[in-house]
């Protein structure tokens, strides 16, 4: 074949395959796109509610108003108590009691409650809003802590407010998130002097199982005189990415694209690899050897979810901005993408430099089914024409044992 013969087609059975394809990608779109709207109306609801101090089903998050316990504690993960001083001993309080509030106390201050109705609770000149959560530091300068402990290795977001519950002096208190008894170097720290105005936290943690999160608050500057404190606190479990997805241009480790092809071919049952790597423009991947084959049937590559791709428009002629380039001017003796099993679909990546096949198919003679589509093979990223007097085109860009849909595959020096 001539190195300068350039194929661009689309093939009536191709065409045909195609349209097949994309019509189940847009119904795929379609359920992303539900789904995702799904996602945000849960979130915001999740908002709203979380504002509302309302409680909220669990969905593998902790919540300090939502999970109150009334029947023990400690209530794993959650443990209501007080320390002496900020980060002494912590002393579980022993005493429940239910009245307008429930409340967990040594009996008397300090405690922490829970405002288990639907109305404001009115308490001398505090305010409790309905479903909030409070905490009330001793006359002794006892600091009131709701503590959680962690039930497994993980890293979580923790958000919420300390907010003054007293309408009157107004609350004056000051306020810490500590993890591991660690008050030298607190998660947040804050003071409280206004009534009803949320003081806010947010931030990420990592923990071992058994560390510890206190939430604790003090009489503040001016004594025991004008205490009680609501708070908010959610502890949400941050998914970590998935194997499956890009994340950078590295040829080994986490994130790579070789790392997702192995577990790809670990794990069978979820094969579509994605993109998402930081950064505008286009991200060339350089492996430094031959990347590991595809063995798993009815695995993707998907090159076209990198964040600003997108697929060809046009009847005639290409549009498609391709922003994954996978690169073979370091990896010696090797093919691009190499497949050893049917029903593979490669897509929206840009191939070249390779002293093998763009794509490579290992299976059977005859083995059908697997697709490439809008790729540019042995191009540049910017696919025709500019890429026509280029030196390092491959000699063969797809092989051709087994049985090929290409369309919209821009192939150079096949
Ligand atoms: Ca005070």
């Amino acid at each position: 074949m001539s190195l300068h013969g350039i194929i661009c087609r689309i093939s009536g059975i191709l065409a045909h395959t195609l349209r097949r394809r994309e019509g189940t990608s847009r119904s795929r779109h379609a359920e992303r796109s539900r789904d995702g709207a799904r996602t945000i109306f849960r979130r915001a609801l999740l908002v709203l509610v979380a504002a509302a101090w309302q409680p909220t089903s669990a969905n593998g998050d902790y919540d300090v108003a939502r999970d109150f316990s009334v029947s023990g504690n400690p209530s794993p993960p959650w443990s209501y108590g007080s320390s002496a001083t900020l980060g002494s001993a912590f002393n579980v309080y022993p005493v429940f009691s239910r009245g307008s509030v429930d409340q967990w106390s040594f009996g008397g201050l300090p405690n922490v409650w829970h405002n288990a109705s639907t109305a404001t609770v009115q308490q001398a000149t505090n305010f409790t809003p309905p479903g909030g959560f409070g905490l009330h530091p001793g006359s002794g300068g006892e600091y009131s802590v709701v503590r959680w402990t962690a039930p497994a290795d993980g890293t979580f977001r923790i958000t919420g407010y300390f907010m003054g519950l007293d309408s009157s002096y107004p609350t004056t208190t000051d306020v810490r998130v500590v993890l591991n008894n660690n008050v030298a170097a607190p998660l947040f720290s804050g003071y409280i002097s206004t009534y009803n105005q949320p003081l806010n936290f947010s931030f990420d943690v990592t923990t071992a199982g058994g560390d510890t999160i206190d939430f604790a608050v003090g009489v503040g500057g001016n004594g025991f005189f004008g205490d009680a404190t609501g708070l908010a606190a959610l502890i949400a479990p941050l998914t970590p990415p998935s194997p499956l997805v890009v994340t950078n241009t590295n040829d080994i480790g986490t994130g790579s694209l070789r790392e997702a092809i192995n577990f790809l071919n670990a794990n069978c049952a979820a094969p579509t690899i994605t993109f998402d790597i930081p950064g505008t423009g286009v991200k060339t991947i350089h492996p430094a050897s031959a990347l590991p084959a595809i063995t798993c049937s009815h695995a993707a590559i998907d090159g076209y979810s990198q964040p600003g791709s997108s697929k060809n428009s046009l009847a005639v002629g290409d549009n498609a901005v391709l922003l994954i380039e996978l690169s073979g001017d370091l990896a010696g003796v090797s093919h691009g993408i190499a497949i050893n099993t049917d029903s593979v679909a490669v897509s929206g990546l840009v191939i070249n430099r390779f002293s093998g096949s763009g794509i490579q198919i290992l299976a059977p003679i005859n083995t059908v089914g697997s697709v490439a589509l809008g790729n540019f093979i042995g191009t540049d990223p910017s696919g025709p024409p500019a890429w026509e007097s280029a030196a390092w085109i491959p000699a063969t860009a797809i092989s051709s044992r087994a049985t090929w849909a290409t369309a919209s595959t821009c192939i150079l020096g096949t």
